[in-house]
């Protein structure tokens, strides 16, 4: 029996796990959940699950939390600390990070401290923090294990390769629902159809990221902490159907690929028995069914910010710092109604355009570089106003 803790256990990737792990139940047990605001499905997840420790992102939401749920035994608490508690707590054996953004680093980065299995959907923290995790990782055995589908993808295709035999590695990218919209009228595109995915049911955020391929700007700099690549080897595909999640191509000529049904359960479960594999609890992939398989090259006149991620991902140091925190704000403005779609990659860019790249030494530059990219965001913005 395996003890998991985790964080992000009321969105979309902690739903999953806990299906997966209800299904599983004779190896694993959810012992540690951490929420942002969702009092309602958290207590649902307490009275189901029976954790030793929740916690809440507000001090306010916990007290009222632990009034309703008092006659069970388990203690609540709330905020950063709360959750960083969660990431480091020492009855578990494996931590899902699946906190979505750059609030996911800290407890992420308690799991790795604690040596835990971390099954990492958190792309956030790699991006911004690769080299602390891995330096961290390296120290107290923590062992990293992608829950993304296309890095779940590639470590499984590794698996068994010698990785100095690696070519190029390929992430695909379903395009979004903006795939096929005319470029001029891309400018008109609302929350809801931003919102409206065609493959994949994720969270509001990297909802938008796909629609922007902002998401695969950060997964290419994902794979390059998770898998220790160089920019030059990492290409990116648009693949519509969503069913080849990787392409890794040896020296020798071979290309070797994972496919997959679009469901998150699977590499959300590869990466709680890895390395064992278990029953699936979705359907077979039917290839018969699906007929065809299709990929495109980028076209960056449709993702402009393709090109500010490849700059990110060759300079390293703060500018994918700086890059995450002007995305996040960005996205959080589009989501609040404050702008326009296509506006998105505008405010990100005249953002970049004032950021100088500095040395990272640890996570205090980390904070200090994506406050410093928040406010500029958000001024750029309020100026176009
Ligand atoms: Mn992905």
């Amino acid at each position: 029996m395996k003890n998991v803790a985790i964080l992000g256990s009321t969105g979309a990737i902690g739903r999953n796990a806990l299906d997966v792990i209800i299904r599983n139940k004779t190896a694993f047990r959810a012992v540690a959940l951490a929420a942002g605001s969702n009092s309602r499905l958290l207590e649902e997840q307490v009275r189901a699950f029976r954790p030793e420790i929740v916690s809440l992102e507000r001090k306010e939401d916990a007290q009222a939390f632990r009034e309703k749920i008092k006659r069970i035994s388990v203690r609540v608490t709330y905020g950063p600390e709360g959750a960083e508690e969660i990431g480091g707590y020492g009855n578990s054996d494996i931590v899902v990070s699946a906190i979505t953004g750059i609030s996911g680093l800290r407890p992420t980065l308690a799991a790795v401290r604690a040596g835990k299995k971390v099954a990492l959907a958190n792309k956030e923290s790699m991006v911004v923090a690769g080299s602390v995790l891995r330096k961290e990782a390296r120290i107290s055995g923590a062992q990293i294990i992608p829950v993304d589908s296309e890095h779940s993808g590639v470590f499984q295709c590794l698996a068994k390769e010698d990785r100095r035999n690696i070519k190029t590695v390929t992430l695909t990218a379903s395009g979004g629902p903006f795939f096929k919209t005319p470029l001029h009228r891309l400018k008109t595109k609302t929350l809801e159809e931003a919102l409206a995915h065609p493959r994949w049911k994720m969270g509001k955020k990297v909802t938008v990221d796909s629609a922007t391929l902002m998401n695969k700007g950060l997964e290419l700099i994902e794979a390059k902490w998770l898998f220790d690549l160089d920019p030059g080897q990492l290409r990116i595909l648009i693949h519509p159907q969503s069913i080849v999640h990787a392409l890794v191509e040896m020296r020798d000529g071979s290309v070797l690929a994972q496919l997959s049904p679009t469901d998150m359960k699977i590499p959300i479960q590869y990466a709680l028995t890895y390395p064992e594999r278990r029953e699936a609890m979705v359907p077979s992939l039917d290839l018969g069914q699906v007929r065809s398989l299709e990929f495109y090259p980028v076209d960056e006149r449709r993702y402009p910010l393709i090109r500010l991620a490849y700059q990110a991902l060759e300079e390293g140091e703060s500018v994918p710092v700086a890059l995450n925190a002007a995305n996040e704000a960005a996205v959080a403005a589009f989501l609040a109604g404050k702008i326009h779609f296509s506006d998105i990659h505008k405010v990100i860019r005249r953002a970049m355009d004032g950021h100088r790249k500095n040395k990272i030494r640890g996570l205090e530059d980390i904070f200090a570089v994506d406050r410093q990219m928040r406010e500029r965001t958000i001024q750029t913005l309020q100026k176009r106003l």
